[in-house]
């Protein structure tokens, strides 16, 4: 028996057709308030107490708060991850039996603080091969394109280039460096179809992990712009370190070419392992520093060498 909530409601077919089609969609008021409060509570636990992994990441501008693996640290997270409704979401847009957890993502931009997101795909940055893999971006505050809500180019899940993998801090640039970097997508309104929506608590956006996206800066003087990422993977997702930029800091022993499981990645549908979720049950899970330094160490050499060959990461121009 799964003990992920029941929806109020599941997904229509129009929506999962617009994902499909577009590589994302917005529902309106899907969440409810009392799995919202949890979204909230974990947050600010999280702005108040960050991991190394977001003082390191979030560094370069005050205002600009990043973070990884939440749930593992935090209580309410954790319960929102295995209890919540949102793995059943992840199994109607993925149309996959089986629903893991990949991880979750914090991203906090103060009123007035300049850290646009990148336009980038998100698979660049993770150590896997699918296509039943997607995120759900929850809002905590009122986001609109003047606050940084987030922006899509419509249907670029389907295009077949992979872009260089970045981020507001710039952290990642070297690696990948192979592939083209991302287009500046604003300065061709003609060549493609930007989407983004005005969104309240309540709103979710779901999109596909190839789907080029990226936000602006918060420019507004009074809207904080807080949000939680979740991410999930299904039944075609196997494990290939590739490209993998971001730190997995815990201990996992996925091999190449095989399924994500495990504690790290516990499966949420059609039911929870019992020996997965008793790792986290037993209590917090402290990240493995040095496994993080050892990524960070590998982004800065690429990022060095980059340099070396006379790029500069300013050159990489995205208007926004
Ligand atoms: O919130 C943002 O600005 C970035 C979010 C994002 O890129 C993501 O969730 O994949």
């Amino acid at each position: 028996m799964s003990l992920a909530a029941v929806p109020t409601r599941k997904l229509t077919r129009e929506e999962l057709e617009a994902y499909e089609r577009d590589g994302v969609v917005m529902v309106k008021g899907l969440v409810d308030k009392n799995w919202l409060n949890m979204i909230e509570q974990g947050v600010e636990q999280a702005l108040d107490k960050s991991s190394i992994f977001g003082k390191v990441t979030s560094r370069k501008t005050p205002g600009y708060n990043m973070d990884i693996y939440l749930w593992k640290r935090i209580d309410v997270l954790r319960d929102l991850v295995y209890y919540s409704p949102f793995a059943h979401w992840a199994q109607q847009l993925m149309d996959s039996k089986e629903v893991r957890f990949f991880y979750d993502q914090m991203f906090v931009k103060e009123p007035g603080v300049d850290a646009p997101t990148p336009w980038h795909q998100d698979l660049a940055f993770w150590p896997m091969k699918g296509n039943q893999i997607c995120s759900f971006w929850i809002p905590l505050d009122p986001v609109n394109r003047e606050s940084s809500g987030l922006q899509y180019v419509k249907g670029s899940h389907k295009w077949p280039q992979r872009f260089r993998p970045d981020s507001p801090d710039h952290a990642a640039i070297g690696l990948g460096v192979d592939a083209e970097l991302a287009p500046d997508i604003h300065s061709h309104p003609d060549k493609y179809d930007v989407v983004d929506w005005e969104m309240e608590p309540g709103d979710v956006l779901m999109f596909h992990p190839l789907t080029l996206h990226g936000s602006s800066g918060n420019k507004t003087r009074k809207q904080k712009r807080r949000a939680l990422a979740l991410r999930w993977v299904g039944d075609d997702v196997t494990h290939s370190p590739d490209s993998s930029p971001i730190p997995i800091p815990y201990k996992y022993k996925n091999v190449d070419g095989t399924q994500f499981a495990g504690p790290l990645f516990p499966r949420i549908l059609p039911s929870h392992i019992e020996s997965e979720r008793a790792v986290r049950s037993k209590g917090v899970e402290s990240q493995i520093n040095a496994k993080f330094m050892k990524s960070g160490l590998k982004n800065l050499y690429s990022a060095t060498k980059l340099k070396l060959t006379g790029f500069d990461e300013k050159s990489v121009k995205q208007t926004w």
